[in-house]
């Protein structure tokens, strides 16, 4: 069992019927007789392959003791860490579907994405667990919950996963799922309305590390990833958890924020050949000073950006000081993982890149019908790892997903040799740090304060490129604009939602452009804004 790869990169990746993901990432290991051979590194813990087959299994069997059935959603509230690798890959063993969730949100995001997916058990670490807490009386579906603490000292109510997981068997028979069973979900935000489940299937992640990290990255046991990114997100579940199971390969996994420091020290202490983050992140590694005098990028072969356009000086600025190139590469929630991107060696500065072999891309324009070579339209994709629905949305479904296309909310363009060059969202959405704003909910929560009348939110360019929230406020009248009242409307939204979605400037105006209906004009904000200078502003989202 596991994957046969055809070697014909245009033929569907050849999974049997029967197929439960966790055969490929897991038992082939052992199979291939790396049972001793270092799975994951965590700080000062080392675990090999045999170790985590062991920990799946018995996390697993925990969740059937506790009457976890197939099909059941499971949510991982978790910083990356080898029980996150072991909860995943045991619910999906079991036949129950893992939901992992960001970290970064809010109590009242996880009562909706706890009652939308109708967890029936949730496994969170002891930090998070806060957040949790003041929600749990209006959790409705919530049965378990696995409390995942150093030292012990569980909660009323809860389980301690380690004494849970301990005395387990570390064997379980991978559940008998079809292929096209689901096997994970990953949630994603729109411009309104909840956060949509998107729902992958067990073949899905072999798709991925077939096409992408095996077919541009070449990704071989030797290597060693290390994902700035979080497993929670989905460009970091495949660059820290499933390429490297994929191939054998060991990944370096760090539970704590990204700080570009900590980056650093891991890179340098851990030598991994593959390093992956976000633009925001490179230009964070860049601004440290002298940071060739202290550390040392001398293992990496290749680092990988996704999450928003890499702008080119970043991408320059980073070959003049480590010599190694940044692969800008475009993938979704709803993709799984990149489907355009740049090549070893074929690197076009500022350019997504090109199609990733096994997946077909396609420029329309308002009516479907193709756009001529260099016209801008909106990006279509096919492939095999498109997920299969948002849960319970229907509608959003039919919208984004025509049959065997899905549709990214992407304006491209397509250059003469092949190259696919981002113009921009085709809704408002902001892209900060490579996660999803929404200027609407940012609206909302800036017009419960008492002096805004009114606002639009839009993004806007810091001197790196990079995109970032910016707020037009109209206010109340008795209310004066001020440099302090702008430090309390910042202050006001960051305690209210996940901090990076908080706007980095605030400009005070008399009135919003608006359209006959009353809807606001961002697109005016927008050109407005670029009359405007700004000067960088640094916070914790680098
Ligand atoms: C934007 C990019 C320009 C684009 C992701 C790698 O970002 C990921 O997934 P999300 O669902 O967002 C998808 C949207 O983000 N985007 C992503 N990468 C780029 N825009 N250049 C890029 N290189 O709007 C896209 O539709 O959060 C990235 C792998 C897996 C992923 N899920």
């Amino acid at each position: 069992m596991g994957t046969v790869f055809s070697g014909r990169v245009m033929e569907p990746i050849d999974l049997p019927a029967r197929y439960n993901a966790s055969t490929t990432f897991i038992d082939a290991n052992l199979r291939a007789g790396r049972g001793g051979k270092a799975a994951v590194v965590c700080g000062a813990e080392e675990l090999t392959y045999a170790r985590v087959a062991a920990l799946v299994s018995q996390v697993g069997n925990a969740l059937k003791g506790l009457g976890v059935r197939m099909e059941e959603r499971v949510m991982l509230l978790l910083p990356d860490s080898p029980e996150f690798v072991a909860a995943f890959f045991g619910a999906i063993r079991l036949g129950a579907v893992p939901v992992p969730v960001n970290t970064m949100l809010r109590p009242y995001d996880y009562e909706y994405l706890l009652n939308d997916s109708r967890a029936t058990a949730l496994i969170v670490s002891e930090p998070l667990y806060a957040r949790i807490e003041p929600v749990r009386a209006n959790l409705k579906f919530l049965r378990h919950l696995m409390f995942v603490s150093k030292e012990g000292g569980t909660p009323r109510g809860a389980i301690d996963y380690r004494a849970c997981v301990r005395d387990e068997s570390p064997d379980l028979t991978p559940a008998d799922t079809s292929v096209d069973d689901a096997c994970f979900w990953l949630y994603s935000s729109g411009t309104t309305g909840f956060p949509k489940g998107a729902v992958h299937l067990q073949h899905d992640m072999a798709c991925c590390a077939e096409r992408y990290a095996r077919g541009v990255l070449g990704i071989h046991e030797q290597d060693r990833m290390f994902s700035v990114s979080k497993l929670f997100f989905a460009y970091g579940l495949g660059n820290a958890l499933y390429f490297p199971f994929y191939v054998g390969a060991t990944t370096i996994l760090h539970p704590g924020p990204p700080a570009p420091l900590a980056v650093y020290e891991i890179a340098t202490r851990q030598q991994p050949t593959l390093l992956f983050s976000v633009p925001t992140g490179y230009a964070a590694l860049l601004a440290v000073p002298d940071a060739e005098k202290t550390y040392s990028l001398r293992s990496v072969r290749l680092c990988v950006s996704a999450g928003e356009a890499l702008p080119k000086v970043i991408y320059e600025r980073w070959r003049e000081k480590w010599g190694i190139e940044i692969l800008d590469g475009i993938g979704s929630t709803e993709v799984l993982h990149i489907f355009i991107s740049n090549r070893p060696g074929r690197v076009r500065p500022g350019a997504s890149g090109e199609v990733v072999p096994g997946y077909e891309a396609k420029i329309v324009d308002e009516t479907d019908r193709p756009v001529g070579q260099g016209d801008v339209g909106e990006l279509l994709v096919k492939g095999d790892s498109i997920c299969a629905l948002y849960w319970n949305k229907h509608q959003k479904t039919k919208e984004t997903i025509a049959g065997e296309w899905i549709r990214t909310g992407d304006k491209y363009l397509k250059d003469a040799d092949g190259f696919y060059w981002y113009q921009g969202r085709s809704d408002d959405m902001l892209k900060v740090g490579g996660m999803w704003v929404s200027p609407i909910e940012v609206e909302a929560t800036l017009a419960s304060h008492p002096a805004v009348l009114e606002c639009g939110v839009i993004g806007t360019s810091d001197t790196g490129e990079l995109v970032k929230p910016k707020a037009f406020v109209v206010l109340n009248p008795g209310f004066t604009p001020s440099a302090a009242l702008a430090e309390e409307l910042k202050v006001f939204v960051k305690e209210k939602l996940a901090p990076y979605k908080y706007p980095c400037w605030i400009e005070f105006i008399q009135a919003l452009p608006k359209t006959a209906t009353g809807k606001i004009q961002r697109f005016k904000l927008r050109e407005l804004d670029r009359t405007r200078i700004h000067n960088e502003t640094t916070d914790e989202r680098g």
